[in-house]
This record gives C-alpha cells, sequence and structure tokens, in this order.
C-alpha cells in the first residue's frame, strides 16, 4: 500500500469512527467519553467481523470438514479488542487514527471488562485453543456458559483477600450476539417411564422442571486470515419470565422466584480451581451447557445431512475439557436413542467416535465425584444411561477378566454410591490424554492405570500450549518488533522460527536491544506497583515473581519462607553481596479455602515487614499484586527474568504460565514438574534452574512414608528460624500463622516444603550467580524465547488434529 492510499484509508476510518461515535452516543466525538469511543470502535469491529463469520459458518454448514466442539465449563478469553484489531492487521492503523485524533488509543481499550470466565490455566487453556484453531484455519468451536458473575475481583485489605462480585456485563458486551431463535429447553427432575410405541420401547419424561438455554455467540477471529469460529455460551432463562397462575393469584413474589431460579443456573462461575465441591447447582450448570450444546450440534448436523445423523462421528468431535462436561456422553447416547430412534449398539459406536476427553489434574481432591440420588434425582434418564453404561462396560470387563471382583469394583463407573465423572469420560471416550508428558504417565501408571490395562490404546498425550498473539505478540510489541527486525516475520505463522534468535545470542548489538526491551517492560511494571501497591521498585532488580492461583500443591508457601529465610541473612549482613531483587507475587484463593487464604496473608506481611526496613536498602522488596486476572498478566509475564515455577513433583499437569514466561525471555526456577521438564528438554540444563525431589521421590514418600518434616526441622537452623518467626510476633503485632506452622510440623508437611526448601535455597543462590553475570544471563534469556516454539498453542492444535481428531 503507497502512502497516498494508507491516507485515504485513515480519513475513511476517522470518518466511520466519528459517525460511530454519534451513533452510539448521540454526542460528537469531541463530548463522547471513553466509554463510548470504546464501543463505537467495538462496534465498527464487529461490522469487520461478521461478514467473515458468515462465510465461514456457511462453508462450515456444507459439512465439508470435520468439526470440533470445545465442551468446556470455563472460557477465560480476557480483553478481545486488540485481539480482532491486531488479527484484522488494522492495530497499527487505529492506534495512528487514534493518536492523529487527539484520543487515547491505551486508554479507549481498558474500558473493556476482562471476561473473568475462568479460574485459571484449564479455561486459559480454551481461549488459547479457540484462538490457534482460528489461526490455523481449523473448523473449532467452544460451547459453554455464560456466567453474568465471572470469577470475583479480588482486593487485598489489610493484608487479607476480600471477594467482590464481578458485574463484568454492566456495560454490556459488545462482541456477543444474542441467538434467541437457537434456545433449547433442558429438562430437571421429573419421572421416566416407558411406553411401548409401535413395537419400540420408548421412553417419555413427565414432571420435568424445563429451563431456556439462550445462546450468545462470540466471533474468535483468526489471525490474518478470513477463518471466523464461534464461542457459544448459554445463558439460563426462565420459559416465560412469570409463573402467570402464581402471578394473578397475587403472589408476586413466589412469581419472580420462578424467575431466578431459572436464572441461578448461569449466574455464577464456582470459584475452585482444582477442587470439587459437589454442590447441586454445579451438577445443573453441567447438564446445562452439555444438553443445549449437543442439541444444538444435532440439529445443525442433521440440517446440512438430509435430516439423517449418518457419518455424525466422521464430521464431528466433541472434546470434553476435564471432566465438567463427561454427561456428553450419556446426552449424547440420549438423543441419538430417544430423540433419533437409533438403538443402543449404533448410538455407542457413534458416540465413542465422537468423545475425546483431556484430563487436567491427578489432586483427589478434584476428581468428580456425584452422590448417586442427587444424579438420579435431578437427570433421572441420563441416570438411567449411565447405569446401562457401566452394565454393558462390567459385562464386557468380566468377559476379558473374568471372576476379578476386585477389577470390576474398581472400574466400575457407579461405585460406592457415587457416579465417578473421569471412569464415565473415559469409557465414553475413544480417547483420553494428560497435558504434559510426565503428567499423561501418571495417569497410565496410577490415577487411571485400570482403564489403561483395559484400553491401552486409548492413552494418548498432548503437552499444553499457549497462544503467541496473545502473549508475546501483543502483549510484548516491542520484542516482537525486535524479532521481527532481526529474523524476519515468518515466526509469526510458525513460532519454531524462533529458533534463528540463536544466531544472534553473541550479537552486541541484539543482545544490548533485547535487554532494552525487558528493562522497558520491568519499567512498565514497576509504574504499576508504584501506582497499585505504592512500593517503588530498582526496574534492575531481579523480577522474580510467582503468579497463579495459590494451591498448597503451588508452594506459593516455599517461596516466601525463602523470602523470609533472605531478609534474615541480610539482616544479620547488610553488606551480603547479592543482585537486589523484588519478589512479586499474585493469584486469587478460592474464597472457601482457608489455608490459601493465610498465605496471601504472610505474603503481605513479610512485604509489610521487607518493604519497610531501611537496613536492607533496597536490596529486596517483595509485592503482592491484587486480582490477577489476564490483563494483569499480560503486564506480567513480559517484565519477568525470574518464573517461579515450584510445585511439588507430580501435582501439577503442566502449567501453563511457565510457558507464556518463557516465551518472553523469563529464566524458569521449577521443579521437575508437568511442563518443565519439558521446558528443560526445549532449552538445555545451562537455560533453567531446577531443583527438588522428583515425581517418583514424592510417590515413594507418600506410599510407603519415610519422610519426618521435624527431622529436617531440626536439622536445619535456617528453617527454625523462620519457622519461629511465622508464630513470634515478627510478622506484625498479634498475628501468628499457627495453622501454616502446624501444616508444616505438627501434620508432617504434605506437599514437602521443607524437605525441598535446602535445595530450592541453593537454586536462588544459583540464580543470584547467574544474574550477576548479565552477558550470561542474556544469553540463557534469549535461548528461552528462541526455543519456546513448541509450546505455542498452534503446536499443541496440530498434535490434537493428527492423534485425537485425526484431521490430516
Ligand atoms: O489445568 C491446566 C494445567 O496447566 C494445570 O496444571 C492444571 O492445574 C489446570 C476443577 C480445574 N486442572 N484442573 C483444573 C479447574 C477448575 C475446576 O473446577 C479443576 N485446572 C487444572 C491446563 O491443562
Amino acid at each position: 500500500m503507497n502512502s497516498s492510499e494508507r491516507e485515504k484509508i485513515k480519513a475513511a476510518y476517522k470518518a466511520t469512527f466519528t459517525k460511530k461515535i454519534e451513533e452510539v452516543s448521540g454526542n460528537c466525538l469531541a463530548e463522547a467519553s471513553l466509554l463510548k469511543q470504546y464501543q463505537a470502535l467495538a462496534e465498527m469491529v464487529m461490522e469487520s467481523i461478521t461478514s467473515q463469520w458468515a462465510k465461514t459458518n456457511t462453508l462450515y454448514n456444507k459439512n465439508e470438514s470435520k468439526q470440533v466442539y470445545f465442551f468446556s465449563i470455563e472460557f477465560l478469553i480476557g480483553r478481545l479488542m486488540k485481539s480482532y484489531l491486531s488479527n484484522l492487521g488494522v492495530e497499527d492503523l487505529v492506534q495512528e487514527c487514534s493518536a492523529e485524533m487527539g484520543l487515547d488509543y491505551e486508554a479507549i481499550l481498558s474500558q473493556e471488562s476482562d471476561p473473568g470466565l475462568g479460574n485459571g490455566g484449564l479455561g486459559r487453556l480454551m481461549a488459547c485453543y479457540l484462538d490457534s484453531s482460528s489461526a490455523m484455519g481449523m473448523p473449532a468451536h467452544g460451547n459453554g456458559i455464560r456466567y453474568k458473575y465471572g470469577l470475583f475481583e479480588q482486593r487485598i485489605i489489610n493484608g487479607e483477600q476480600i471477594e467482590v462480585a464481578d458485574n463484568w456485563l454492566k456495560n454490556g458486551y459488545p462482541f456477543e450476539i444474542r441467538n434467541p431463535d437457537k434456545s433449547v429447553i433442558v429438562k430437571y427432575y421429573g419421572q421416566i417411564h416407558s411406553e411401548n410405541i409401535n413395537g419400540n420401547l420408548t421412553f417419555v419424561h413427565e414432571n420435568y422442571e424445563p429451563i431456556m438455554a439462550v445462546p450468545y455467540d462470540v466471533p474468535i477471529k483468526g489471525y490474518r486470515n478470513e477463518t471466523v469460529n464461534s464461542l457459544r455460551l448459554w445463558s439460563a432463562e426462565p420459559l416465560e419470565a412469570f409463573d402467570l397462575p402464581c402471578f394473578n393469584q397475587g403472589h408476586f413474589l413466589n412469581a419472580v422466584r420462578h424467575k431466578s431460579e431459572a436464572e441461578a443456573i448461569s449466574q455464577i462461575l464456582y470459584p475452585n480451581d482444582n477442587g470439587f465441591d459437589g454442590k447441586l447447582l454445579r451438577l445443573k450448570q453441567e447438564y446445562f451447557f452439555v444438553c443445549a450444546g449437543i442439541k444444538r450440534i444435532v440439529v445443525d448436523f442433521k440440517r446440512s445431512n438430509n435430516n439423517s445423523m449418518d457419518g455424525f462421528s466422521d464430521k464431528i468431535c466433541i472434546h470434553i475439557n476435564d471432566t465438567h462436561p463427561a454427561l456428553c456422553g450419556p446426552e449424547l447416547m440420549r438423543v441419538l436413542m430417544d430423540e433419533e430412534g437409533l438403538g443402543w449398539d449404533d448410538s455407542w459406536k457413534i458416540t465413542v467416535a465422537a468423545l475425546s476427553f483431556t484430563n487436567h489434574t491427578v489432586l483427589p481432591e478434584a476428581l468428580e465425584k456425584w452422590p448417586v440420588d442427587m444424579m438420579k434425582d435431578l437427570l433421572p434418564r441420563i441416570y438411567m444411561i449411565i447405569e446401562e453404561i457401566n452394565r454393558r462396560f462390567l459385562l464386557e470387563l468380566d468377559n476379558e477378566f473374568p471372576y476379578d471382583l476386585e477389577r470390576n469394583h474398581s472400574l466400575s463407573i457407579i461405585r460406592d454410591n457415587y457416579v465417578h465423572m473421569a471412569s464415565l469420560a473415559i469409557v465414553s471416550s475413544h480417547s483420553v490424554n494428560g497435558v504434559a508428558a510426565l503428567h499423561s504417565k501418571i495417569l497410565r501408571e496410577e490415577t487411571f492405570n485400570g482403564y489403561y490395562q483395559v484400553f491401552p490404546n486409548r492413552f494418548y498425550s498432548v503437552t499444553n500450549g499457549v497462544s503467541p498473539r496473545r502473549f508475546l505478540m501483543n502483549s510484548n510489541p516491542e520484542l516482537k518488533t525486535l524479532i521481527t527486525e532481526s529474523i524476519g516475520s515468518a515466526w509469526e505463522h510458525n513460532l519454531f522460527h524462533l529458533k534463528k534468535l540463536l544466531n544472534y545470542i553473541s550479537d552486541p548489538v541484539f543482545y544490548e536491544k533485547f535487554e532494552d526491551v525487558k528493562l522497558a517492560n520491568k519499567i512498565r511494571l514497576a509504574n504499576y506497583m508504584t501506582s497499585h501497591n505504592n512500593v517503588n521498585v530498582d526496574p534492575h532488580s531481579i523480577f522474580d515473581i510467582q503468579v497463579k492461583r495459590i494451591h498448597e500443591y503451588k508452594r506459593q508457601l516455599l517461596n516466601a519462607l525463602h523470602v523470609l529465610y533472605l531478609y534474615n541473612r541480610l539482616k544479620e549482613n547488610p553488606n551480603l553481596e547479592m543482585a537486589p531483587r523484588t519478589f512479586i507475587f499474585a493469584g486469587k484463593a478460592a474464597p472457601g479455602y482457608y489455608y490459601a487464604k493465610e498465605v496471601i496473608k504472610l505474603i503481605t506481611a513479610i512485604a509489610e515487614l521487607v518493604n519497610a526496613d531501611p537496613t536492607l536498602h533496597d536490596k529486596l522488596k517483595v509485592v503482592f499484586l491484587a486480582n490477577f486476572n489476564v490483563s494483569l498478566a499480560e503486564i506480567i509475564y513480559p517484565a519477568a527474568n525470574i518464573s517461579e515455577q515450584i510445585s511439588t513433583a507430580g501435582k501439577e499437569a503442566s502449567g501453563t504460565g511457565n510457558m507464556k514466561f518463557m516465551m518472553n525471555g523469563a529464566i524458569t526456577l521449577g521443579t521437575m514438574d508437568g511442563a518443565n521438564i519439558e521446558i528443560l528438554e526445549a532449552v538445555g540444563p545451562s537455560n533453567i534452574v531446577t531443583f527438588g525431589l522428583s515425581a517418583d521421590e514424592v510417590h515413594h514418600y507418600q506410599k510407603y512414608g519415610g519422610y519426618r518434616s521435624i527431622d529436617i526441622f531440626e536439622q536445619d537452623p535456617r528453617i527454625q528460624q523462620v519457622l519461629h518467626q511465622l508464630i513470634d510476633g515478627t510478622l506484625g503485632h498479634g498475628l501468628s500463622f499457627q495453622a501454616i506452622y502446624d501444616s508444616l510440623l505438627l501434620y508432617n508437611d504434605g506437599y514437602f516444603v521443607l524437605k525441598d526448601f535446602s535445595a530450592y535455597a541453593d537454586a536462588q543462590n544459583q540464580v543470584d550467580h547467574l544474574f550477576r553475570n548479565p552477558t550470561i544471563w542474556t544469553k540463557m534469556s534469549i535461548s528461552n524465547v528462541a526455543n519456546s516454539g513448541i509450546f505455542s498453542s498452534d503446536r499443541s492444535i496440530a498434535d490434537y488434529q493428527r492423534e485425537i481428531w485425526k484431521i490430516i
């Protein structure tokens, strides 16, 4: 495009934007608020996407290519405006025009609320997978719930987490289209009876409670291509807003109660990450989006397939993201048999061929099991089908392993009066996969070993990945520019090309620019910390960052105890030689997770102690950033020097923050857990710092005992001092962290914090030495970026296509 053409386009953009402002606000541009400016821009974006969206849908409706549907109870999409602009290839233009019109581009973008429709990695993974599918021109869609309130907003008040409702829809949401014409009725409760209709046994559901599922579709625009896939989020509504007979009798409150009970289903996201709390409303949610989603898929498929279900599983993949949508199995069976009139065997073949299942955790407390009575009462027909799936599965087992009662019991989907959702998902899918090599191995050898023996060919592994567009190009534009200047732009479409950066690893010019980019990103984060936490930090200090949900197994406690130890060392020897450090934490705790909330309190107490102490000469700073979400993450990752990935080995299925840090040049300080192991393989041992027990060692201690935390305590004066400080008032008058203290000593340190402490402290020492040699450090950092190609979610999607969905 020559410059006069560009000027024309810019003039047209400015005119359209000005007109749009009038349309959305009734004001002229000079008087329009930032919110109206954002809304005007959002409308323009939607207008340029929707025709491509319609074209993509028309193409898909021909049923020529296989469609993938991700069923997930969470989609943590984050803000979308920047992605849309960049994917459309108009971001520079909009930025330039905004500046010329005297508008604040970044401020306009920050008007967008950050949809918190997920807790952490599991929901964010789905968003990355949608982003990658569209970027690769692959037909894949999301199917989930449009929660009215997303994950709570976290405030820190007096050092403690306070939860505030996340009303993300309060100003409306411009990137969704409500499609009431595609609503589905979901049936709960009631009774099932069988009738003989024309010689066929037919099941009739009576006295059920109907709820309307209304879809809202969000376009997922591919990067610089023509593909626009859909994220379909279902909202629950009453069939009629008022229960009229009730209303007429004057019982107004009862009449509206009906409405709010229906709406309750999509009201709120359960705030547990890696946890299961077994609430009835959650089971309603799970069936809600499964039932609505499956129905739409079947209706759309038949419409373009001469009203027939033939070839369904050749054209449709239903991907179950963890067990929350595991009712997809029995629900698809129900639709095929009760609504489409197929027999059991045909229905079962289709179901198993269509379904695939990804497991995301081995933590026993997160594995879903629903009481039989609850399931039977709420979903009577579904429960019947689960019983029959189980009966037939156990029969097959009995054939293969006669009289093996123990095996039969332990693999039964229904056992000890619970429906075990992972068992249901495995039995009704053709593939089961873990999310990193180690995790998949643990699934095969431990968690699902019984099923692995029965279905050895059903088990796969696909290592997670993250969107390089969101987590590198859009959140670290300075690095993006530097990379493209150096190696050209091919990497934007194939992240493996980042390897070419290795040619620059000893180039002092590149080197300096690379360091400048990191420093600029650190200054940006430092400014954020000044304004949000009122703490000034040295941007030249090591930014050592742990951001993720607060959980015992993720061991923020190990990090915090080490900070306290470092503080003690500095107090003892103020001249201690060390690179100045800024320890940065962020993450939410589940509101009901007492222990995790205590850890937040501990970190903020340590921050108070450390940041106020002038004798440390600014060598040590500690910051807890409130309300970690996707938008904050985008500021944090580019600014990191150290990526803390210190989970107890064997517990973190994969981790994805580790990949986002690496892509931005942070050095991983990690245990041999999850995808950290694959990061080590990708960068080589000299570009990562690892420490601690292996998963095998942890497993061994857990199975056979032999670890006594008190022994470590008694041998290690550093630990004695730090643990005493938890309860002796050092951390604030009247502040005592007795529960944490007890967990480590009285309850024998279930996550091996004390066991790994010494190795962690050594590893931290190593980090200090490495950082004090800038040449080595920058080389390590460049190597991390250069070798991060494998952690693109484009690679993960390619793996799923090839291995799981068998799309060539
Ligand atoms: O899924 C991520 C992994 O990278 C993480 O290692 C893993 O911890 C995370 C119940 C979960 N596993 N399980 C959950 C979330 C919500 C919930 O209600 C479980 N999250 C993970 C992506 O694979």
